[in-house]
């Protein structure tokens, strides 16, 4: 069985995407970020620098696996699931790695500044939620140009690379900050949205 400990965050949801989408068997394990529940000893031992998602299967190789980072568990379940997410043509996962890598290590470490900014921060420092949402809007650009060339941002299959980028467009598409110019972001991010996979993750634990 698949245990996977997530909040209500972007890379949460990914991970939770992720998980529905590969049709595995599991078990959501809250952990409550603003209760402090990630310094737990117990979660340590699984995700030693106190984040979320993370993910233990007792049925890994090799016996009992346990992962942290969204990118890494996302590349794991769209293996293990073997419906595509993560090819098994070579010249396809080059492609999705990039993408993945993109969308986890670059694309939403940015996103994330421009919500501590604009939402959680205690002072307003305007140069910074500026430098934040125009970086926020270089990213839709090359999204969007992206999705201009290809249907999927891997090309043209869904892939974990889709999974990894769409949580932070969801979440400022929705507040109105994503909308509008972009129309080929527009037309992926409203067929993800669609899959009732991502229903099932974005909706009640
Ligand atoms: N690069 C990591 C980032 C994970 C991350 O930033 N998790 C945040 C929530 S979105 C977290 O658990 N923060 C709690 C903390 O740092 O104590 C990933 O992609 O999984």
């Amino acid at each position: 069985m698949l245990d996977l400990y997530f909040w209500t965050t972007d890379n949460g949801y990914k991970a939770r995407h992720g998980m529905e989408e590969s049709g595995l068997a599991h078990n959501l394990k809250p952990v409550e970020l603003p209760k402090r529940e990630q310094f737990s000893p117990e979660f340590l031992k699984i995700s030693p620098g106190h984040k979320i998602p993370a993910l233990v299967d007792d049925d890994g190789p090799g016996g009992t696996v346990s992962l942290f980072e969204s990118g890494a568990i996302l590349k794991y379940l769209g293996e293990k699931a073997g419906n595509g997410l993560y090819p098994d043509d070579p010249a396809k996962r080059i492609m999705v790695d990039q993408w993945l890598f993109y969308g986890s290590a670059t694309f939403t470490t940015h996103a994330q500044q421009l919500g501590l900014f604009t939402k959680r921060f205690p002072e307003d420092v305007p140069p910074v939620k500026t430098y934040y949402l125009e970086q926020f809007h270089d990213f839709c650009s090359i999204f969007d140009k992206r999705l201009g060339e290809t249907e999927y941002l891997a090309g043209d299959d869904y892939t974990v690379a889709d999974i990894s980028a769409y949580p932070d467009i969801h979440m400022y598409h929705s507040d109105g900050v994503a909308t509008g110019d972009y129309p080929n972001l527009t037309r992926w991010h409203d067929a993800i949205q669609a899959r009732p996979a991502v229903e099932r993750a974005w909706g009640p634990y």
